[in-house]
């Protein structure tokens, strides 16, 4: 399994505003965060970010990522991810301006928070549902946190610290 690419706090592309459930930026300590609210943007659009990156070469499927997090104020309960990927060609008939193309959301597994505020841990989320990336595509990674799935019942703010994404090479 190697390593491919690193999303961070500040390489992510935030929708814009709260309405578009963007990932709100929190700075504590000199480093960013982004913050993902446990419970969905006027009941519908779970807070979240996206990174765009060329399909590193040489990569090879399925595809992992592994989420670094730490809970505000939660001592107890889950939380669950959610992760989408869209891969796009150069020979792909899509009007990038308009229209995406995300394949099926990737959910990690309700996950315990660690038993004390500001701890850190992290979650392995297969990427099975990948959209037939390969290497030079055009690759969106959208990560929200899934703030009204049944399994993440964890309260207050997810602080999303940053994701590597491996392969299996
Ligand atoms: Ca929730
Ligand atoms: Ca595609």
């Amino acid at each position: 399994m190697a390593s491919r690419y690193h999303l961070d706090a500040l390489n992510a592309r935030i929708p814009d505003g709260a309405a578009n459930g963007g990932a709100r930026t929190k700075k504590v300590l000199n480093k960013y965060y982004l913050a993902m609210a446990d419970t969905a943007v006027g009941g519908t659009i779970n807070e979240h970010a996206f990174w765009d990156i060329k399909v590193p070469v040489g990569l090879v499927t399925p595809l992992t990522l592994v989420i670094d997090f730490l809970m505000l104020s939660a001592t107890s309960g889950n939380i669950v991810f959610y992760v989408y990927v869209e891969a796009i060609s150069d020979t792909d008939p899509i009007n990038l301006l308009t229209t995406t193309s995300f394949a099926t959301v990737n959910a990690s597994a309700a996950t315990a928070v660690p038993s004390s505020a500001g701890y850190p841990t992290s979650v392995s989320v297969s990427l099975t549902n990948d959209d037939a990336a390969v290497a030079a595509d055009r690759l969106r990674i959208w990560i929200a946190r899934g703030a009204t799935d049944a399994g993440d019942t964890a309260t207050g703010d997810l602080y999303f610290d940053r994701a590597d994404l491996r392969d299996a090479a």
